[in-house]
């Protein structure tokens, strides 16, 4: 079955291998309509519909020779087959335009659009015939295959390797991994570690096909034979710093490739994701803070793959209709990971087998946070800690920005503004409250010496970023000029500890916000600019904001301990993470809370991420839905954005409507530009504190179940915020649903996200969903529905088959925690419904690992609720049940007996089919069993 065994053969046309090939080489524009049609299909289809003509009599029958020029020179034959509809071509001038003469020399195809619009297609693209790689040696090995790829011929990029190595690996029966390497010189490669193959790869979920001359790689899925991969449609570019596969995709609806401001899913109407993180105002197209080059797909039958190219280099990923993805990155080698899923959960999980799972946050980092730039003085930041409680908002951790620093350097403090903050921390952890403070990445190195530690420190220790010349990098942030310490030296992970404890010894935070981390510098490169070097101006510059990788960061080939900066930049945020999550643990503890900007796969097993400083507008508000699913595909499950808006001023409405949907962001916090209208909440009418209010109680009326699912993303990689389709991938109305979201299997969350309006339409999946406020039921066919949304509402549905842990809300989780539970049981139309509980002391470090932990099941079947105890430990003493709802009972009860005894203690809403029991006290680590009766 796979071409191994029989790649010495002629691919005939009957084979899949002809087919394919055929795909690559036949498909022209001779007939415009009929064949822009063709254009349309995938490439499996459009195989069946051609002629499958093998490749190697393609070019014989077309009478070529092979061809025998340079670099820069045309390549190919002398006659290019330029026959290539306007879909499926593949740039020959990625890094700069060509005149027609120009592109011609190149070897390859110059159409311009002419009178006809063009669509987007590159002008001078590749021919069909364009030399690549040709595989030989192919072997098989213990868990795949080995081959050597080989080109005879330049491409119009400089260093191109000529020899490459190829590695296959069946890394289990879900799994597969494909890797491309120089086999003559070791290159870079991401130093994040990756997990052992697991199990047996026996029954694999995939077959893998080769096409020898040129080369290719047909992945298919084995239990239908989509072809999931095939890089037989564009030639493959291994230079220096210029690598390019491309591979088909099996339907347009593909999701991820972050960080960017974007819908759900992407566009494939050629366009260009470029992946270098940066420093900037989110805008859509434009590179952002992290780096997650990682795609899913959904294919027509509602099964699901996903690729993971493990590559930190700056990249373009490129998108267009046919449809097709080219990864263009210009350094490291090509690793790929391929998931077949079938699920789409399947395939996050398996994404994060390799990424690591997240880490489990501290309980009360489920809670409110508040925050600005700004709150120039510890009065002014205990004065808003008192409005909250004046107001009767929860609030759990208060948050300090560069204002309370001593000259906005890092590990200070002002002494004359903030000279209280160690005594305010106390206050605020008396009250049951937490606090945060920012730190950047940026080290002053301005101040006299012997005055300012970390720097000084950090010098004799050797942590800092070298400039090309070999003395610390000097750039400029906050404080002025500033060295960058290098997170992948491990000096600096001892150092940067060092100074997390010194000042936790003065000033007793509880988490760590880490800003900045792309890092961010004011100045192009450094104070003295960048050297002019390959690294600094590689022969192809990805579509990065500024124009050059220069921009807003530091040179790229100032010096890391690992690598080049060149290599290592996509990684800044990541590693700058991981030192602090490791610095918190020694310092602490305890568990660790850490908020970075910046991001790379992998971050979620550490911290987590806000979407940095997105407008105060309704767009934002939206964008912010994609942009918290999308992280929670990437493994980084606790995102938010600022509630209300970063830029700009916020009004009451969109940020009644902000928090709202805010109180359903994994991470909540409130956060404000230093020039914004104050927007916390009590600034605003009575009215809007009333629904602002609401919001922050069913915040913390869900913790319990909100907790559990990091409990679920810790131990399983499941999402906690999750895009419908992860629960209705049969459904395709569900795939493209991005002003909704759920969490878990179970909340389904409508909010409004324009100006005046009060109500707003949402797409329920078939079933019976319950309005959780009211508990009356939609019935949904999978049909748009128009829910009422007054103002001071949020639609939450949950549905039937659930159970919902609840706690009746307090100021803090200190308090919430100690109040009573409840249930929502929402049952299906056949009585039965269920949930589960996780329970520890929020805090310490692997309780699951170590078994302190409290599991309990909830079940409901005809007529009777129940717990069965997983697990118990001592957490739970004192933590009862006090009211179970249960929506769908379709007659009043009769009698209600609450572990055999007879209860009064309950009511029923003939209209909405509510029972609830009430005034329950119920020891939650016993089991208990709620039955009722009709008359
Ligand atoms: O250049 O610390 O995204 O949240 O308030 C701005 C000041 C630096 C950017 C962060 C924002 C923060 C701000 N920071």
């Amino acid at each position: 079955m796979l071409v191994p065994t029989e790649k010495k053969k002629s691919m005939a046309a009957a084979s899949p291998q002809g087919r394919w090939a055929a795909a690559y080489v036949a498909v022209g524009c001779a007939l415009g309509a009929a064949l822009l049609l063709l254009c349309w299909d995938s490439p499996v289809v459009a195989g069946r519909v051609l002629r499958a003509v093998p490749l190697q009599r393609a070019r014989a029958l077309a009478g070529e020779e092979k061809p025998k020029r340079g670099h820069e020179k045309a390549p190919a034959a002398a006659s290019p087959q330029c026959n290539v509809c306007p879909d499926r071509r593949f740039d020959c001038a990625p890094e700069k335009i060509l005149t027609k003469e120009q592109c011609e020399a190149r070897g390859c195809c110059f159409v311009p659009p002419g009178s006809r619009p063009s669509l987007g297609q590159p002008f001078c693209f590749l021919p069909s015939n364009y030399p690549s790689y040709e595989m030989k040696n192919l072997t098989s090995t213990e868990r795949g295959y080995s081959a050597t790829l080989s080109r005879t011929f330049p491409t119009f990029m400089p260093k191109d390797i000529l020899l490459l190595q190829l590695e296959v690996r069946f890394e289990t029966r879900s799994r597969l991994r494909f890797t491309v390497r120089d086999p003559a010189k070791t290159r870079y490669e991401v130093p994040i570690e990756t997990p052992p193959e697991k199990g047996s790869a026996a029954q694999k979920l995939y077959d893998v096909h080769f096409s020898d001359n040129p080369f290719g790689l047909i992945i298919q899925r084995r239990s239908n034979g989509l072809v999931l991969l095939n890089t037989t449609i564009a030639p493959l570019f291994f230079a220096d710093q210029f690598l390019q596969m491309s591979t088909s995709l099996p339907s347009q609806y593909i999701f991820g490739l972050g960080e960017h401001l974007t819908s759900l899913m992407l566009n494939i109407n050629w366009s260009k994701v470029t992946l270098w993180n940066r420093d900037a105002s989110p805008r859509p197209g434009g590179n952002l803070y992290g780096s997650h080059p990682f795609y899913l797909v959904m294919e027509k039958d509602g099964s699901s793959h996903g690729v993971f190219l493990l590559n930190s280099n700056a990249m373009d990923v490129l998108l267009q209709p046919t449809p097709a993805v080219s990864w263009r990155t210009i350094g490291g080698i090509l690793d790929f990971y391929v998931f077949l899923g079938p699920e789409p959960k399947s395939v996050v999980r398996q994404f994060q087998d390799v990424i690591g799972y997240p880490f489990m946050p501290p309980y009360w980092g489920l809670g409110f946070h508040l925050c600005r730039f700004g709150y120039t003085s510890s009065n002014m930041t205990r004065l808003v800690v008192q409005r909250m409680r004046e107001a009767k908002m929860p609030l759990d951790v208060q948050w300090n920005d560069l204002d309370y620093m001593d000259g906005r350097r890092d590990f200070s403090y002002s002494l004359k503004n903030f000279g209280d903050l160690p005594d305010m921390v106390k206050d605020f952890h008396q009250k049951g409250m937490k606090y945060i403070i920012i730190v950047d990445p940026g080290i002053s190195s301005s101040s006299p010496p012997g005055t300012y530690t970390p720097y000084d420190d950090g010098l004799k220790r050797g942590v800092f970023i070298m400039n090309a010349t070999g003395q610390p990098l000097i750039g400029k942030v906050w404080p002025g000029p500033t060295v960058f310490p290098d997170f992948t030296n491990p000096e600096a992970f001892n150092w940067w500890r060092d100074l997390v404890r010194n000042f936790h010894a003065k000033v007793p935070f509880d988490g760590l916000w880490i800003d900045m981390n792309e890092p961010s510098n004011m100045v192009c490169g450094s104070m003295d600019g960048c050297p002019d070097n390959e690294l600094e101006n590689p022969p192809y510059v990805p579509g990065v904001v500024g124009g050059s990788l220069m921009s807003a960061t530091i040179c790229a080939s100032s010096k890391q301990h690992l690598s080049s900066h060149y290599n290592l930049h996509n990684l800044y945020g990541l590693t700058e993470a991981i030192a602090t999550h490791n610095a918190l643990v020694d310092v602490l503890g305890r568990r660790p809370f850490v908020i970075s900007r910046s991001t790379f796969s992998s971050h979620g097993h550490y911290a987590g991420h806000w979407t940095g400083d997105i407008l105060s507008t309704w767009e934002h508000l939206y964008y912010s839905i994609p942009a918290v699913l999308l992280f929670n595909l990437y493994g980084v499950p606790l995102v938010g954005a600022d509630i209300c808006g970063f830029s700009g001023n916020t009004e009451e409405e969109l940020c009644v409507r902000w928090t709202q949907l805010g109180a359903f962001y994994p991470f909540m916090r409130n956060h404000n530009d230093e020039n914004g209208k104050p927007q916390e909440p009590f600034v605003f009418s009575p009215e809007a504190q009333k629904a602002i209010r609401k919001a922050l109680n069913l915040r913390y009326t869900l913790l319990p179940y909100l907790y559990t699912l990091f409990h679920k993303a810790h131990t399983a990689g499941e999402t906690v915020a999750r895009p419908l389709f992860l629960e209705f991938p049969s459904d395709p109305n569900t795939w493209t649903v991005d002003r909704q979201l759920m969490w878990g299997e179970a909340l389904l969350v409508t909010p409004v996200l324009e100006k005046g309006k009060t109500d707003v339409t949402g797409y329920f999946p078939p079933g019976t969903w319950y309005d959780t406020a009211a508990g009356t039921a939609i019935h949904s066919k999978g049909q748009w529905i128009i829910l009422s949304a007054p103002l001071d509402s949020i639609n939450v549905h949950v549905r039937a088959g659930y159970i919902l842990p609840l706690q009746f809300p307090g100021y803090t989780t200190e308090e919430s925690r100690k109040n009573g539970m409840y249930l929502v049981v929402a049952l299906t139309e056949d009585g039965e419904a269920s949930g589960d509980l996780f329970w520890d002391d929020g805090e310490s470090l692997n309780t699951f690992m170590k078994e302190d932990y409290t599991q309990i099941l909830f079940l409901a079947s005809t007529n009777v609720v129940l717990s069965k105890l997983i697990h118990v430990n001592s957490q739970v003493d004192g933590l009862t049940l006090q009211l179970v709802k249960v929506f769908g009972v379709p007659n009043p009860p009769w009698k209600v007996l609450v572990n055999g005894v007879s209860s009064s203690d309950f009511s029923y809403h003939l209209d909405t089919k509510v029972l609830s029991v009430e005034n329950l006290s119920l020891s939650m680590g016993r089991q208990f069993v709620i039955t009722w009766t009709y008359s």
